[in-house]
């Protein structure tokens, strides 16, 4: 596939040229909406195991059974009252991790650098009692909500992580292996291997910025355990901070290696943990199992588009449009569905084939003059349209373009590159002039870098 820059040269003519607005061949942008992008699944492989409870377990299975079943009814009402009426989309945390030891990767500057930009970015680290209030009760989170965790509670999280989180009002949650706390193995001076004693730990955690939480006692993979081994690690863990810490309680657990199965989450609820985090990438919504938590984890070495990706970042001025917020219009008969994933928010709509007169529009006004790149997503499925028409029209742009939405589903999707103007009206709209279903579920309006623009003058 050729490059953008050879596209461009060779494409250069077909450049729309609109008083000093530019706009793209839509061939160009249809290619980039049908690329595909490779989506990492991951598939978690569980094997049966016959264990006996301890009778206090038995009795938390018990509790946690019926609680259990609360919480189904609590989502349940979730869904039917609360869903259906909310314009907002549903919302995501992101956790990331990381392990304070140079020999893992970490280095003071990068970790740095991340914290930096995430202050700046208006990004706002939640707590694992603001974690559970949002997933238990839909308590509402600051803007972008993310939650940094550290693993093996190495002595950087004390020396480097801890002043660097304080210095910006920052916190989050350092998982220790309880056996190991203030094992120090590299002697005096400490080395990066070396581990925070409790007296640490309780300082950080009096300072309200690290949160101490269990990574097991010895760090060994639970997946491989038999049953009163793994209850060891598991509860054996809990215990073991909340005994040596003042007034502590442990709510969360971190899987060494990111691994356990089916027998590790009932032993993991069972000993009375809330949370559960894996290292399965990705962002947590309050569907996501709460023994199954998502993580990703990073080095701070990895620089800041590394953290950008991973953390889904969308500039400030960036404009959505759910099909349930306002701004969302429709003539003619839509119907909301959830029957296929990957919507956004908490549905989207869909049509029958027809002539043109079912239409729905998202409408926005531009805040800042620049360039922005507009995407839109659907939920594809083979009885969609391969040909749903979109119509993007501002004062001085008018494109039309068709998208295939049997493929592409759940991503964002590229429409098109434009200039738009402050107090510009965008009016972005999808019909039933096409050969399937037709999808309205959310549309995008990033700002994007201001190079392209330089890159394209170059050409003219
Ligand atoms: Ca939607
Ligand atoms: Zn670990």
């Amino acid at each position: 596939m050729r490059s953008f820059t050879e596209f461009i040269l060779s494409e250069a003519e077909g450049f729309r040229m609109t008083g000093q607005k530019l706009s793209a061949p839509s061939n160009y942008w249809n290619m980039c909406a049908h690329l595909e992008i490779i989506r990492k699944s991951s598939a978690l492989s569980r094997k049966g195991r016959l264990f006996f409870l301890s009778k206090y377990a038995q009795h938390r299975l018990s509790v946690n059974i019926f609680a259990r079943r609360l919480r189904m009814l609590g989502i349940l009402c979730y869904l039917l009252v609360l869903l259906p009426a909310s314009g907002r989309a549903i919302q995501e945390v992101r956790v990331l991790l990381y392990h304070a030891n140079e020999n893992l990767g970490f280095t003071e500057q990068g970790f740095h650098q991340h914290m930096d930009f995430l202050v700046q970015n208006a990004y706002h680290t939640i707590s694992i009692g603001e974690f559970l209030a949002w997933y238990d009760q839909g308590t509402a989170l600051p803007e972008r909500p993310i939650m940094i965790t550290l693993d093996d509670n190495y002595i950087g999280v004390y020396t480097t992580v801890y002043p660097i989180l304080q210095a910006r009002g920052m916190c989050g949650v350092n998982f220790a292996h309880s056996s190991y706390v203030g094992v120090e193995p590299g002697g005096s001076p400490p080395t990066g291997s070396d581990h925070c004693d409790w007296d640490e730990l309780q300082e950080m955690e009096n300072a309200g910025v690290l949160a101490t939480e269990s990574h097991t006692r010895t760090h060994r993979n639970l997946a491989s355990l038999n049953t009163v081994d793994a209850w060891w690690e598991i509860y054996g863990s809990k215990q073991d901070i909340e005994s040596s810490m003042t007034a502590k309680q442990c709510y969360a657990i971190a899987y060494p290696y990111g691994s356990y199965d089916a027998d590790v989450l009932t032993l993991v609820e069972s000993a009375g943990y809330l949370l559960g985090f894996a290292t399965i990438s990705g962002p947590n919504t309050r569907a996501t199992p709460r023994y199954e938590l998502r993580r990703i984890n990073l080095t701070s070495q990895e620089g800041l588009e590394t953290l950008k990706q991973v953390i889904d970042y969308v500039p400030p001025d960036t404009v959505t449009i759910d099909n349930r917020d306002d701004g969302f219009t429709t003539g003619g008969v839509w119907n909301a569905s959830t029957a296929v994933a990957g919507y956004y928010g908490p549905d989207y709509f869909y049509c029958a084939a027809g002539t043109g007169s079912t239409t729905a529009t998202w409408s926005f006004t531009v805040a800042h003059e620049g360039w922005y790149d507009l995407s839109a997503r659907w939920t594809a499925q083979t009885n969609r349209a391969s040909n749903s028409p979109m119509t993007i029209v501002t004062p001085t742009v008018q494109d039309s373009i068709r998208v295939d939405q049997r493929t592409n589903g759940g991503q964002w999707n590229l429409l098109g590159h434009y200039y738009l103007f402050q107090g510009d009206r965008v009016n972005v709209t999808v019909s039933d002039d096409a050969d399937g279903y037709v999808i309205a579920d959310a549309i995008r309006c990033m700002p994007v870098a201001a190079t392209r623009v330089r890159d394209w003058e170059l050409y003219k």
